[in-house]
């Protein structure tokens, strides 16, 4: 394999920089930056060495080298690390030269595409590293890290080992024997498997938790002026960063701003109130406010406590019905209306009453999940896609041997099954699957 060179690091002014080269020869090429032809580094040692212009045989930087001999290396190549001061001058000068040595770019993601090829992890390992490289939040690199040791894999391979044992059964029956298998054999493997579509079910269901975990919660507030959105918006997030006055119509744009309930990363909205007007700033803030509901996870609207319910009111709870919606009666500090609608939170946005009930009710639905219990969630839409495939090609077959199909029928599913796990840990993937999936990677990882 050719030899590949890439920072490692980020491009910018550091203390050290780290350039990366993998691959037969990259040995050879370090040895000419060093000006030393029979440089034999041993391998995981670092080692201080003058880098040379090529042409001038200037001195470049002083650097410490560290090679990692193949087998035993990130990418399972000969892997070269040069460790140079982080000018992006300096470091632009020793790949320039790498690269003038016969060494190409490094793609997106191609270090780790080899050490995919070269059997050193799986492909669900190799998204982990991507995963936790880009983790904004603490429990998002904690979950990266468990699927880095291995953890969806393993919990995978067993299910893979029943239905292989399941497909033998049946392709051998199939082979050898005139007869149908016999009916307490069909009823075992009929249990069998939904047993792994059960499995398979409930590692699927963890993508809610894990999906929230990675992306957070995009919250909404609606409501017609003045019932106290900005205000909530502030007391929520701790900052006066909303205007509040009492003029109805204050806010025009959209806010957003980020904060966590329980280490779950919230993305809050504030939006203009919503009401018939004949105002253009306004009437634009409106319409960016319905963007804004359709759009988010959860929508929580807010009504004044203090007022009578209006036909604004009504129209705004008639367009959540659909919507994943809270409703939030603000203003308890002051004398209240009877509103008669059900299930509701009382809050004060001035004195904070009942704030901390409203911040259970937005993350209510997913703490029931594994969160707190610190069990491994699915946090990548294309394992969740291939294990809800999986399934359901599952009970398929398990249909088919319900009603009395022939092996060949029943096996359909079981193979596209089989594949679709596959797909997970990489085995079954396709080439330009691999060249799409290792492209949202970075350069020189
Ligand atoms: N007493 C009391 N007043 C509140 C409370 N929340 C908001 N207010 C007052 O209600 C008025 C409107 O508050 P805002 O937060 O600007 O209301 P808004 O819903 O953002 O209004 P628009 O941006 O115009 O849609 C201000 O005078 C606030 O001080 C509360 O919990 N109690
Ligand atoms: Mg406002």
């Amino acid at each position: 394999m050719n030899v590949i060179v890439a920072l490692a690091t980020p491009l910018g002014r550091s203390g050290i920089g780290v350039i990366r080269l993998s691959g037969e020869g990259a040995l050879d090429i370090v040895r000419k930056l060093v000006r030393n032809p029979s440089f034999s580094p041993e391998p995981r040692f670092a080692s201080l060495q003058k880098i040379y212009d090529l042409e001038t045989a200037d001195v470049l930087d002083e650097t410490l080298i560290t090679y990692f001999q193949s087998p035993q290396s990130f990418t399972g190549e000969d892997v070269i690390e040069i460790s140079g001061h982080g000018s992006p001058v300096i470091l632009r000068q020793i790949i320039d030269s790498c690269l003038a040595l016969n060494a190409r770019m490094a793609e997106a993601g191609e270090f780790s595409l080899r050490a995919l090829g070269n059997g050193r992890m799986n492909l669900s390992q190799a998204e982990a590293i991507r995963d936790l490289i880009d983790a904004q939040t603490a429990a998002v690199a904690r979950q990266s890290i468990r699927q880095l040791s291995g953890e969806l894999s393993n919990q995978i391979q067993p299910l893979k080992d029943d239905l292989l044992n399941i497909i033998v059964i049946l392709e051998s029956s199939i082979e050898f024997v005139e007869d149908d298998l016999p009916e307490f054999q069909t009823e075992k493997i009929k249990a069998e498997l939904q047993e792994i579509s059960q499995n398979l079910e409930a590692m699927a269901a963890t993508f809610q938790a894990g999906k929230l975990l990675r992306e957070g919660l995009r919250v909404a507030l609606v409501g017609r002026p003045n019932v106290g959105k900005s205000s909530l918006f502030n007391t929520l997030l701790g900052t006066d960063r909303a205007i509040v006055t009492e003029i109805a119509g204050t806010t025009r744009d959209q806010l957003h701003e980020k904060f966590t309930i329980n280490n779950i990363p919230i993305s809050l909205i504030d939006t203009a109130g919503l009401r018939e007007t004949v105002d253009v700033v306004e009437s634009i803030g409106v319409e960016r406010s319905k963007r804004a509901m359709i759009d988010a996870d959860l929508v929580i609207v807010i009504l004044d406590g203090s007022e009578e319910l209006t036909s604004e009111d009504d129209e705004i709870l008639t367009l959540v019905k659909d919507l994943n919606h809270l409703i939030a009666i603000n203003k308890t500090d002051l004398s209240q209306k009877r509103i008669s609608i059900s299930n509701t939170i009382g809050i004060s946005a001035k004195t904070k009453n009942g704030i901390g009930e409203l911040l259970n009710s937005i993350i209510e639905p997913f703490s029931s999940q594994n969160i707190e219990n610190n069990g491994f969630l699915i946090t990548d839409a294309r394992h969740y896609d291939l294990l809800s495939r999986a399934k359901l090609e599952i009970d398929s077959s398990i249909i088919s041997i319900v009603e009395a199909a022939s092996e060949e029928i029943i096996l359909i599913g079981l193979h596209n099954a089989m594949r679709f796990l596959g797909e997970i840990t990489g085995e079954t993937t396709t080439e330009d699957m691999l060249t799409r999936i290792f492209s949202t990677f970075c350069i020189g990882k």
